[in-house]
């Protein structure tokens, strides 16, 4: 189990953020080994003292800043640093934690403070983070060195999995020749992808929150928990406001039950003339230590509202809920996969215009900052761990499955309390036919479940209905299928038949409720052909209308949710299937939108009329 709870850094009168975002100096290390930075100890002292450094932006991946090649395709150790000043009254108040917070970064990190090793972390897409005041204690009056190295490549044992593989034949390749293979179809983009923060709690500090909520008519019931580190006796009391900041329910001690009087619940967008409501849960902590009175203050958004499945259904707040929606990528031009929050806004904006009321993760935990946007307007959020491309035998081993098992805790640690997140998927598009892939999906999916027992859990399949191991254990039926594209290329006509026997033969044998998580078809934005062919708006245009068709009919039996591949053209590895990148975007990559969007938006519009 993981130590230490991982709340989102906020202010408060208790708390301060100071945020690193800006440049860092940057060098990958391109020695054949990859390994110079250690040897000659890079993190010691000043990176620019070692060597030549380059401007790099954080966050962002580094992948697409310069005009090198090399450092686009680079596999191995990249290295960051930079210097600042922590405020002197950090340092001077002995009561206060200073936490080194990393949001994220691709894949393996290793953290210096003043050449001080202070965390390693595996895995992108979740945060990290590490008490360093001690540390910077030490030197008061110099600024601090934050030296982060991070390293992107994929074995069978991480997550994605990826494999090295050395072209050893001296008369094909250079000496020293590697690739990095993957089973994903997007660029392994890397480098620090999310803020870098410091910030402060005071020594005895609330360390997590967890609301777990339901309603009974008119009445609200939270009920709560906190964790407080650093104390034996904390006092907590619990003041729960609602929008306009009046007191909605208080409670005293660090766990217990709070009831609201005429709840306004939290309801998808477009489900409510109201979507999206909020409450702030107001964890008021006050402790003893060492003489001193200490105080924290803690404020956690919290949404009230029920999930619940049955064999046909999809339920919030007891009302059957239908996804229509998209699956996206965090990916855009020169950032990569780095939080930016000008295309947050424009994406959401989009959605709207859309008449989306949901999306998945595909295929990795985003940004919290896009959670808690989706909390705010009711964007419903089937939250996917970066379990994509789990096709090699090797990678259902012992030390996969572990690993898996901590991200799925590290997932759960940090979006439990996010109202808009109804459904953990544990992976897309696993080899879930492999022998392995029962006991493995049967461990992972009763292991998240243990985590949260509130929320329903699948993962993404592809495989033979008849032959998928990992389908008996999920709650709800995701299906991927590329009817017309990948099979029949070029034969619209096929689809009508095909998806009613997909459908047909999984809820024949698992009766559950099924999302077409995934289907589409890529589009040269601007390309046109009458009749339509592959790769022109028209074709995109006649697979939704024909996938459409069926969906009208099927959802009314235990079809629940339609999700388009893809929200936005993407980044993909160079292959011959891609033409600078995944064309299935109903928009562009710069988020303009191709005839697709049209269909959709009407149809979305129209659903929402009809089951909102
Ligand atoms: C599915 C994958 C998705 C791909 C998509 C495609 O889940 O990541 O991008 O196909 O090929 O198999 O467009």
């Amino acid at each position: 189990a993981l130590s230490g709870g991982m709340l989102y850094p906020r202010e408060s009168p208790s708390r301060e953020v100071k945020d690193l975002s800006g440049l860092w100096s940057f060098r990958a290390d391109f020695s054949p080994g990859r390994n110079a930075g250690f040897e000659k100890s890079w993190f010691s002292g000043r990176l620019s003292e070692t060597g030549p450094v380059i401007d790099m932006p954080v966050p962002a991946s580094f992948n697409d800043i310069t005009q090198e090649a090399q450092l686009r395709d680079f596999i191995g150790w990249v290295w960051y640093d930079r210097e600042l000043w922590v405020p002197g009254r950090w340092l001077s108040d002995e009561g206060l934690r200073i936490v080194l917070r990393v949001g994220s970064a691709h894949y393996y990190s290793i953290v210096w403070v003043n050449g001080a090793k202070v965390m390693e972390h595996e895995g992108g897409h979740l945060p990290f983070e590490a008490d360093v005041g001690n540390v910077l204690r030490k030197n008061p009056s110099q600024p601090c060195r934050i030296t982060i190295a991070v390293n992107n490549t994929l074995t069978l044992q991480t997550l994605p999995p990826g494999s090295i593989q050395h072209m050893d034949d001296p008369t094909m390749y250079p000496p020293g020749y590697f690739v990095q293979n993957i089973n994903f179809d997007f660029f392994n983009y890397a480098g620090i992808h999310r803020p870098v923060l410091l910030y402060t709690t005071p020594n005895v500090y609330i360390d997590d929150i967890a609301v777990q909520t339901s309603f009974a008519d008119n009445i609200g019931i939270i009920v709560y928990q906190v964790s407080v580190a650093g104390s034996s006796e904390p006092a907590v009391q619990v003041t729960l406001t609602d929008k306009d900041g009046r007191c909605a329910a208080t409670s005293g001690g660090s766990s217990g039950t709070l009831r609201v009087t005429d709840v306004n619940l939290w309801w998808p967008y477009l489900m409510h003339e109201n979507p999206g409501y909020l409450y702030s849960l107001e964890v008021h902590l006050t402790a003893k230590s060492g003489g001193e009175q200490l105080e924290d203050l803690y404020a956690l958004p919290v949404g009230v509202r029920t999930v619940r499945v049955t064999d046909t259904r999809f339920f919030i707040n007891n009302k059957p809920f239908y996804f229509h929606g998209v699956n996206k990528h965090e990916d855009y031009d020169i950032r990569g996969k780095g939080l930016d929050w000008p295309l947050v806004v424009k994406d959401f904006n989009l959605l709207k215009w859309l008449g989306a009321n949901s999306f998945r993760t595909s295929h990795y935990p985003y940004a919290e900052e896009i959670l808690q946007m989706c909390d705010r307007h009711g964007i419903v959020v089937i939250d996917e761990c970066p379990g994509v491309g789990i096709k090699d035998i090797r990678s259902f081993g012992n030390a996969s499955l572990a690993h898996h098992l901590v991200v799925m805790e590290e997932l759960v640690r940090r979006d439990k309390n996010h109202p808009s997140v109804v459904m953990w998927s544990v992976a897309n598009e696993p080899a879930s036919e492999m022998p392995p892939a029962g006991r493995y999906f049967k461990e992972l999916i009763s292991h998240t479940k243990a985590l949260d027992p509130h929320r329903p859990v699948t993962f993404v399949s592809n495989s033979n209905f008849n032959r998928d191991l990992g389908a008996p254990y999920v709650d709800v039926i995701c299906v991927n299928s590329y009817f017309s594209w990948y099979r029949d290329p070029g034969h619209v006509e096929v689809i009508p038949i095909q998806l009613k026997t997909q459908f047909e033969n999984w809820h024949g044998k698992y009766q559950r409720p099924i999302i077409q998580s995934e289907y589409g078809a890529d589009v040269v934005s601007g390309l046109h052909s009458d009749p339509p062919m592959m790769f022109t708006e028209e074709y995109q245009e006649v697979v939704l209308q024909n996938y459409h068709k069926v969906f009208d009919q099927k959802r009314k039996e235990y079809v629940v949710g339609e999700l388009i591949w893809n929200f936005a053209d993407f980044m993909t590895a160079q292959g011959t299937l891609r033409v600078v990148g995944n064309k299935k975007g109903i928009f562009t990559r710069q988020r303009q939108p191709k005839s697709g969007a049209f269909i959709l938006r009407d149809r979305y519009w129209r659903l929402a009329n009809e089951t909102g």
